[in-house]
């Protein structure tokens, strides 16, 4: 049942964040620029659950952008947070959870032979580019339209997420000079990486989203990444995977498990960190070896390997080592997939659904969307229409059609169904808007 959110303290709220925060959030897409309105100010999160500071309680189907694939504040990860608050919260000395989360990490990486831990995504991805510069004495990174590797100066060309929701895929404050050696290709064109690698010889690695989530959802066409492999092999160029978000999320071993392409360097965040603030980079032994204090490429944080994040890493990934979580995760989203499909079929509305494991977009677009300049002709207006009549029925989607959405562990029977009934009832308002 559809009824007026009520957001008066949200409103509130955002009024005066907006006086010492810069867009009153501390990351763009929270602003909810590409849906319109008020942004929603979260009070708590339990399980499937969030509740906002209206007390409107919602499905949860952002989960912080990916990392809550087990629901808000599982208890294993809770208790295992508090265990360790009690001894201390940093040390900035080496401790042995770092130990234990990095061989978790390499269990379920076999490409992931050596670990390094940081605190956010960008700086994963960032290091490995670094890394891939200067183990290779090239300069010129590949990536792809519409895939967002963080705020790292070399990614911000033709990039997604917020950066597309703001409709800024170039930013300003990135040096010409810099930006000349990023390349980004469209996303899934084979045909035009191996022209780039017939054009220049100064390339030091492609980076990629094995399955994209920063352009909505855009799943590899068959073939993309092992043919990135073989060209790279044969260029003698790193191949960086960046499973941010789909470490431990398309799969425990994540895109690499579930298309059996190996990379040779490895960033992950998100879910390692269990809602807490970590990063990683990895991969072969011989490029990492190049890393400080090993080897002359720096890198470096203060909070690297904190001890509370690696403890909520290491809780989460132990649970999720239980395959019995993937093929419930597998059951929940093709279940909400079916009756969403059954939903377009029905009400008629202009939309594709697309989806791998549990990360899923809804694009209003008529056609499968294989490429950014496709997801950019999906109707933003028709998503923000979605969006809101989503929330107002108690479903939490991203704020942006160049977002993915997640499910959780913790959806019961009962939530997928809700789900399932409020997207029939927002197409019919979508229809109508
Ligand atoms: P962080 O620096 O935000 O931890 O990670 C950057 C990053 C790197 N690589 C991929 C594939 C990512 O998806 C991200 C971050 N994802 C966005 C959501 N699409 C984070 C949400 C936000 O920017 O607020």
């Amino acid at each position: 049942m559809r009824q007026q959110l009520k957001l008066d303290n949200s409103k509130k709220l955002f009024l005066e964040a907006q006086k010492h925060l810069v867009g009153g959030v501390n990351s763009p897409v929270r602003a909810f620029k590409g849906v319109g309105g008020t942004p929603i100010f979260m009070a708590r999160g339990k399980g499937a659950y969030l509740i906002d500071v209206d007390g409107n309680r919602y499905i949860d189907l952002v989960g912080s952008w990916g990392p809550l694939i087990l629901g808000h504040i599982p208890l294993d990860v809770l208790n295992s947070v508090r265990r360790v608050s009690r001894k201390g919260f940093t040390f900035g000395a080496p401790s042995a959870l770092e130990t234990e989360l990095a061989f978790l990490v390499k269990k379920a990486y076999p490409s992931v032979e050596k670990v390094r831990f940081v605190s956010s995504g960008t700086e994963a991805t960032l290091s490995a580019v670094r890394l891939a510069r200067g183990a290779t004495g090239k300069k010129r990174i590949i990536k792809f339209d519409g895939c967002y590797h963080g705020h790292g100066d070399s990614f911000l060309v033709s990039a997604g997420s917020g950066a597309a929701t703001l409709g800024l895929p170039d930013s300003p404050g990135v040096p010409e000079e810099l930006a000349s050696l990023t390349t980004s290709l469209p996303y899934n064109d084979l045909k035009a990486v191996e022209e780039a690698f017939g054009r220049f010889d100064d390339i030091a690695g492609v980076i990629v989203e094995p399955v994209a989530g920063n352009m909505g959802l855009v799943p590899p066409k068959p073939g993309f990444l092992q043919g990135l492999r073989n060209l790279t092999n044969q260029h003698k160029a790193i191949l960086i995977f960046d499973e941010v978000m789909t470490g431990f999320r398309v799969a425990y071993g994540g895109a690499q498990e579930r298309y059996g392409v190996k990379a040779d360097l490895t960033a992950l965040g998100k879910i390692i960190g269990g809602g807490l603030p970590v990063g990683a980079y990895g991969g072969r032994a011989d490029l990492m070896a190049q890393v400080a204090p090993e080897g002359p490429v720096y890198q470096a944080g203060t909070l690297s390997g904190n001890p509370l994040a690696m403890a909520a890493g290491i809780a989460t990934l132990k649970q999720l080592s239980d395959s019995k979580v993937y093929e419930n995760l597998e059951e929940s989203a093709a279940f909400v997939e079916e009756g969403i499909k059954r939903a377009i079929q029905k009400t008629g509305v202009e939309a594709v659904f697309q989806r791998v494991g549990s990360m899923a977009t809804l694009f209003f677009r008529g056609q499968p969307v294989e490429n950014y300049a496709q997801a950019k002709e999906a109707d933003r207006k028709k998503y923000s229409v979605f969006f809101w009549a989503m929330a107002q029925r108690g479903v939490y989607l991203p704020p942006s059609q160049f977002e993915a959405a997640f499910f959780s562990a913790a959806l019961t029977g009962n939530d997928l169904k809700k789900i399932v009934r409020s997207v029939n009832e927002s197409l019919e308002d979508v229809k109508e808007a």
